[in-house]
């Protein structure tokens, strides 16, 4: 734990929140000013890994109070992690925000010294992604609205747009994030592929599966090359955490949330992280099936969005390459790239390349959610273990497969033929 002097940092319940309420102007003219601070409702609704989420209503307006503690919130004291995952995460939001207005939510104030977010409550309907995919729930703006927040956040902040100059110094900032990513380094690349204590998996259906994993080379040698380019690629400033946890919808908007780790790295990490988390979805539903309902029509409606997802975006991101091609972006000069056929055969090559990074990361991030660190609710809400272990048995198969075969795959349909063949075997 953090000593006594520790800048003015204190942690907050739902009872001194009101106390730091009241001496944040920029926080209680939210709620419709002092005159409301009587009337204040605070819940603390965190349900995600690492930090303390609390709602703040009063009759007059709300916001989110988000706050990181000197540790992982799902372990506790015993994994110190550093307070300043809250920096990026507010850094984050808003250079997202600003490049993709309608799917991040404003941030209203940041407290660094208390590492505390105050920022738009997205209030009901709005759900987890995650939750609604559980429930069976259609979403027929997701794959578009999801397609525009990555092709632009990762667009505009790549060497497409930026000068070389501008870009290594935003990398520069961002290398602070350096803790989190060790801990993605450690729980999404090396662990699921060595013995380790907080590895966890449906035991005893999984336990032969598992070892498998620990004692497959090529899966090895992959997975190291993944490692690699995560650590030494700077290629855009990515959420670094984009499952289905971190989106809230409603049937007509899509909000991206907890971009703590938030940093310069590989596009293909989050493309992958959506994609891959909408694949567990998918396994997921054999196991939420009843009599009245086999969710056939529902997992087809997921493959759809997957393959919606990735089309767009990648006409999307090419849309955004052809209208800013005479900008500041310096790898594609037009003087050097100077006809359009040329210019569509490096998009071509560089689109091919994204996309097997993005099946290799989705991969890793299926396989650590089985066999690793932090289960997902997909699964962990089948309470018959041996018929969730079945679903995740499948979703790992078909993992292994898009992790070692990745480059052998030209098209996302040829991907979503592969999730299908894998469900049924
Ligand atoms: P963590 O960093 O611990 O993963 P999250 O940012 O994922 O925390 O938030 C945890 C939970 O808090 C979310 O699952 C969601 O239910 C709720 N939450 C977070 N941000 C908001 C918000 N802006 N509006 C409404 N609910 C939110
Ligand atoms: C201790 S691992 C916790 C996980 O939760 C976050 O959402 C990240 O995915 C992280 O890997
Ligand atoms: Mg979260």
């Amino acid at each position: 734990m953090e000593s006594a002097d520790n800048g003015g940092f204190h942690p907050l319940d739902e009872k001194s929140l009101v106390e730091y309420i009241k001496s944040t102007p920029p926080l209680f003219t939210r709620l419709g000013g002092q005159a409301e601070l009587d009337h204040l409702t605070i819940k603390e609704v965190g349900d995600g890994n690492l930090n303390f989420v609390y709602i703040v209503t009063s009759p007059k307006g709300s916001f989110v109070a988000k706050q990181a503690l000197p540790y992982i919130r799902c372990v506790g004291d015993s994994w110190p992690m550093t307070r300043e995952r809250a920096y990026f995460e507010a850094r984050t939001l808003t250079e997202h925000g600003r490049l993709c207005p309608e799917h991040v939510p404003e941030v209203y104030h940041f407290d660094r010294s208390m590492s505390l977010i105050g920022m738009r409550y997205l209030e009901p309907p709005h759900i987890i992604l995650r939750k609604g995919l559980i429930a069976g729930i259609e979403y027929p703006l997701l794959a578009q609205h999801m397609s525009d927040y990555i092709a632009k956040t990762l667009f505009f902040t790549s060497l497409l747009y930026h000068t070389t100059s501008d870009h290594k110094k935003a990398v520069a900032e961002f290398c602070g994030n350096v803790e989190m990513c060790r801990l993605t380094e450690q729980v999404v690349f090396t662990d699921p592929y060595r013995v380790s204590n907080i590895n966890r998996w449906t035991s005893p259906y999984l336990d032969q599966d598992a070892k498998s994993v620990r004692e497959d080379d090529e899966l090895k040698f992959q997975i190291a090359e993944l490692k690699s380019m995560f650590c030494e690629r700077a290629q855009a400033l990515i959420h670094g955490d984009l499952h289905t946890g971190s989106v809230m919808v409603t049937t007509d908007s899509t909000q991206v949330i907890d971009p703590e780790f938030g940093f310069y790295a590989p596009m293909g990490f989050d493309i992958g992280a959506f994609l891959g988390n909408l694949i567990l979805a998918y396994f997921s539903q054999d196991g939420h099936a009843t009599e009245t309902n086999d969710r056939k029509a529902y997992k087809e409606w997921i493959l759809n969005t997957i393959e919606e997802t990735w089309r767009l975006f990648e006409y999307k991101f090419c849309s955004l390459w052809d209208l800013h091609k005479n900008g500041n972006g310096e790898v594609y000069p037009l003087d050097v790239y100077n006809n359009a056929e040329l210019l569509r055969t490096a998009q071509k090559k560089y689109m091919n390349n994204l996309f097997h990074d993005s099946l290799g990361f989705g991969a890793a991030k299926m396989i650590r959610r089985i066999v690793g660190i932090a289960h997902v609710e997909d699964f962990e809400s089948i309470k018959d273990e041996s018929r969730r272990a079945s679903c995740e048995r499948r979703a790992l198969n078909v993992a292994k497969l898009l992790l070692k075969e990745r480059r052998k795959f030209d098209t996302i349909g040829q991907v979503i033929s592969a999730i299908k063949e894998g469900s049924v075997q």
